[in-house]
């Protein structure tokens, strides 16, 4: 737990709320629940395996951070809980493993067709979590239900909602971001403000900052179009 706020990262501003927000494609994109079920984990020099219970093994952790989306909105102090994605590579993933593995990078899908890249290295920082609950509630549809994946210390672009397939690569060549090439940076640090490729994270502040207010109001009219009963009487 967080004791002494930090200040934000370069760029960043106190939204004051967590909005669903992302590419506008994918706000009428949603999991047919029908889907909710296993992950697929799988990738080079392993032993592919649904992810069912078996994350109930590892212990759960609960951790305060701050979010933070590549548009420049930030929401501090959020309660999270799940599970260190570094004791689920460690525990569940590398047992799969045939012992040469040489895995450098991890491809997250979600099941409304996004996915994100990151180096497996990245992912291993104890502040990576695999989350099913936030503040308190098992997690809302809107932010990622059944699991999604928590990185603190990347632009919110990489935490991919809604997880259905892990997939652990020993060259990320194959890879194709969704959304056009240089919004994908493929580390992404908020600290470094590495918020895409080929641009400055400064010069895509001031591009992305006048898309913020746009695209929270779409997300959350198909929000309330897709969940009718949630949004009633707001
Ligand atoms: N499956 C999925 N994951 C996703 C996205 C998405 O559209 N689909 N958007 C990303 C972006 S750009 C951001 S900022 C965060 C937003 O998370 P939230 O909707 O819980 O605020 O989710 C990320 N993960
Ligand atoms: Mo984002």
């Amino acid at each position: 737990m967080r004791s002494v706020a930090r200040p934000l990262p370069p760029g960043q501003f106190e939204l004051g709320s967590f909005p669903r927000f992302g590419l506008l494609a994918y706000a009428k994109r949603w999991p047919r629940l029908t889907q909710a079920g296993a992950i697929r984990v799988y990738g080079d020099g392993m032993q592919p395996f649904l992810l069912n219970n078996s994350l109930a093994a590892l212990s759960r952790v609960e951790q305060r951070s701050d979010f933070h989306c590549v548009t420049t909105w930030s929401q501090t102090n959020l309660a999270w809980s799940g599970w260190r994605f570094s004791d689920f590579y460690q525990k569940l993933v590398l047992p799969n493993c045939v012992a040469e593995a040489n895995t450098k990078f991890v491809v997250m899908y979600g099941m409304d067709g996004y996915r994100s890249i990151l180096p497996l290295a990245d992912l291993l920082a104890c502040d990576v979590l695999l989350a099913d609950r936030l503040q308190g509630e098992p997690l809302a549809i809107e932010h990622g239900a059944p699991l999604r994946l928590v990185a603190p210390a990347h632009y919110g672009y990489k935490s991919v909602k809604h997880l259905c397939a892990i997939e652990f690569l020993d060259s990320a060549e194959a890879f194709r971001p969704v959304g056009m090439r240089f919004m994908a940076h493929p580390r992404a640090r908020v600290q470094s403000e590495e918020r895409g490729v080929g641009l400055s994270g400064r010069v895509l502040r001031w591009l992305y900052r006048p898309l913020v207010g746009l695209v929270i109001a779409r997300f959350a009219r198909a929000s309330a179009q897709h969940l009718p009963h949630q949004y009633a009487d707001d």
